[in-house]
């Protein structure tokens, strides 16, 4: 697989000249500057593009060109904005960039309690805690129906979820409240969906607006305006070789009342057949699929390979709780030398990035996005590529070494 690495921009403390030293061959990166819905020029993908040229790397994928909210829950201006959608892909097309990562998440894109949570070793990983996210929801957010949900979700998971909630809030302090809201809402979305941004003065009042233009959407409506967009964009997609690619849901099952539509074997069969084109296709993101116990990762993995245009390796470990914490990329739920073997076997040239990693010496005090250190994910990166360049050897495919001294 191609070896890439998610990069934020001219401004991300992570400079290509750094990735260029560890062997990063493509970078994964967006407009980031640019407003949701609005149109991606040409001269500003060139710009960036060139940039990142220079470093003798390619802009390998788009990460994301988000989908606006309003096209996920059909409101008035979505078949403008779905034009708007258009002309990105074909300005990015005419500058070489064929591979897109997107995500049909309602508001929030990715969920975590905790984005330290310390292990023994002296590390931290992100971690997801069903009682400190049902805390947020019942007693922070003070969301309707939020208590029904989460003793529903309780029942099914065997643990009184409800109850562990109200516990919390005999210990929770305001300054844990506030922590739990940034973690939630603030610092793992500001950097990637522009929904809610660091200097939103009040996150959670503006958290339940996005969540209100939801209401009364269902699982079948949501489905059905993802095949609205995928249908519209298709044509473009064929006219200029554009492989979209959804992120699956993370994590893969229901929170906050909204449905969710990419979590498992079942939805993603729905989706690739409801536009069954080989444009639309998935980002295989081990670590959001392995964050749920009804996913087998080799499986699907197994099952989509010829439909993945983007690959992400991470992987999870599940508790007996049910909370889920990032494992190492050697260990957790999703095997991912298995997944190399199988990714390999079907095309050596599909983009993949090694996702989030350990947060460790000192990755904490720099400032990177959440989940994106530098040490911690070059970590990562190095076990990859030490697998790939062993998976490669058994499969008789030439593994590429980075070049690191003078021929
Ligand atoms: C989180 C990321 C997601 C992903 C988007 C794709 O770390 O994996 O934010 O980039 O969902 O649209």
């Amino acid at each position: 697989m191609e070896k890439t690495w998610r990069w934020f921009g001219k401004n991300d403390k992570i400079t290509l000249a750094m990735l260029r030293e560890i062997g990063v061959e493509g970078i994964v990166t967006a407009l980031h500057d640019v407003p949701n819905g609005e149109i991606w020029t040409r001269e500003k993908i060139r710009d960036l593009r060139e940039y990142i040229e220079s470093y003798g790397m390619r802009w390998s994928v788009v990460e994301s060109l988000p989908v606006s909210e309003s096209i996920k829950y059909a409101g008035p201006d979505r078949d403008q904005l779905i034009e708007n959608y258009k002309q990105s892909l074909r300005n990015l097309a005419a500058e070489g960039i064929h591979t897109i990562c997107y995500n049909f998440m309602p508001v929030l894109d990715w969920a975590r309690t905790d984005l330290l949570h310390p292990n023994p070793n002296g590390t931290s990983n992100l971690y997801f805690s069903f009682a400190q996210f049902a805390y947020f929801d019942i007693y922070i957010l003070k969301r309707e129906n939020a208590e029904q949900d989460w003793k529903a979700m309780g029942e099914k998971m065997d643990r009184d979820i409800v109850g562990e909630a109200a516990a919390l809030r005999q210990t929770m302090t305001p300054e844990d409240d506030h922590q739990l809201v940034e973690n939630i809402i603030v610092k793992t979305q500001g950097f990637v969906s522009g929904n809610i941004r660091e200097e939103d003065e009040h996150p959670v009042e503006l958290f339940r607006q996005l969540l209100s233009l939801y209401k009364g959407i269902t699982k079948d409506q949501l489905r059905e305006n993802m095949r609205y967009f995928l249908s519209a964009i298709m044509p473009v997609c064929d006219e200029c070789d554009m492989y979209m690619c959804v992120h699956p849901d993370d994590p893969p099952f229901q929170i906050l009342g909204l449905p969710r539509i990419v979590t498992c074997d079942e939805d993603i069969e729905w989706f690739l057949n409801a536009v069954d084109n080989p444009h639309n296709g998935l980002t295989f993101c081990a670590g959001s699929l392995s964050a749920g116990k009804h996913n087998d990762i080799t499986a699907l993995a197994r099952k989509y390979a010829a439909r993945t245009w983007f690959v992400h390796m991470r992987s999870c470990h599940i508790f007996d709780n049910g909370d889920f914490t990032e494992a190492g990329h050697l260990g957790g739920r999703a095997d991912l030398i298995e997944l190399a073997r199988i990714f390999e076997s079907v095309n050596p040239q599909l983009p993949m990035r090694v996702d989030h990693g350990m947060t460790m010496l000192g990755d904490e005090n720099r400032g990177y996005n959440a989940g994106y250190s530098f040490l911690g994910r070059m970590f990562a990166m190095g076990q990859v590529q030490g697998i790939l360049a062993t998976v490669d050897r058994e499969l008789g495919i030439e593994y590429k070494q980075p070049v690191n001294f003078r021929q």
